[in-house]
């Protein structure tokens, strides 16, 4: 696989894993968000653009995945996190004191007013470190980093699960935790 290959079948594979399994002819798991591999093989290669892929490729690209999209696990996959499809089980975990949360200017001023949404996906996307916090701000404009404050959100009931590599999520998450660094 070519990066930029490797790159367009990192999209196709979210897509399909995090999105839209329907229209792609897929039934993930409910509660944990997995399909075979096979059956992701097969959809993949149903595409004609991606009717060459091997089930070595797949592998590489979850190998590859700068942010560890991808898990695998016994014969079957599943994209970590980012879904915006069914809700899918993670364990309540306990996150360290700060976490963060990179954002850009635009979105500031709503988000000190009603705290961080979802917005088209089911969970607050939050990070151990600014480093991925801080390539996910930037993809919408200047970046701002925000730090949460996790006893405080946990005092006021608010749940945090763990996806692996850093990256925690949450439901809504009230200004009131929040301060801008
Ligand atoms: C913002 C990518 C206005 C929020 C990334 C963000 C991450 C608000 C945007 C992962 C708001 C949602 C998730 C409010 C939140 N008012 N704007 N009240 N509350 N926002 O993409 O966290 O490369 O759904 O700050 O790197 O940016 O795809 O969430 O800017 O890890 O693997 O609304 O997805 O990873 O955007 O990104 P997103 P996110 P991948």
């Amino acid at each position: 696989l070519s990066q930029t290959q490797e790159k367009g079948l990192s999209k196709m594979m979210s897509k399909l894993l995090r999105h839209t399994p329907e229209d792609f002819g897929v039934v993930l798991d409910p509660e944990d968000g997995t399909c075979s591999i096979s059956t992701l093989l097969a959809a993949i290669q149903a595409q004609s653009r991606w009717s060459w892929v091997k089930q070595e490729d797949i592998e590489q690209v979850v190998r590859n995945s700068d942010k560890q999209r991808f898990e695998i696990k016994d014969g079957r996959i599943k994209a970590r996190y980012g879904h915006s499809h069914d809700k899918i089980q993670y364990t309540p975990g306990n996150p360290p004191a700060i976490l963060y949360h990179g954002t850009n200017m635009k979105a500031l001023p709503s988000i000190l007013k009603e705290g961080l949404r979802p917005m088209g996906r089911q969970y607050v996307h939050l990070s151990e470190g600014t480093h991925f916090a801080a390539l996910a701000g930037s993809r919408r404009g200047e970046l701002v980093m925000l730090q949460v404050d996790t006893s405080a959100a946990k005092q006021q009931g608010i749940t945090f699960y763990y996806a692996g590599n850093e990256v925690w999520l949450s439901d809504h998450m009230p200004p009131s935790c929040l301060s801008v660094i």
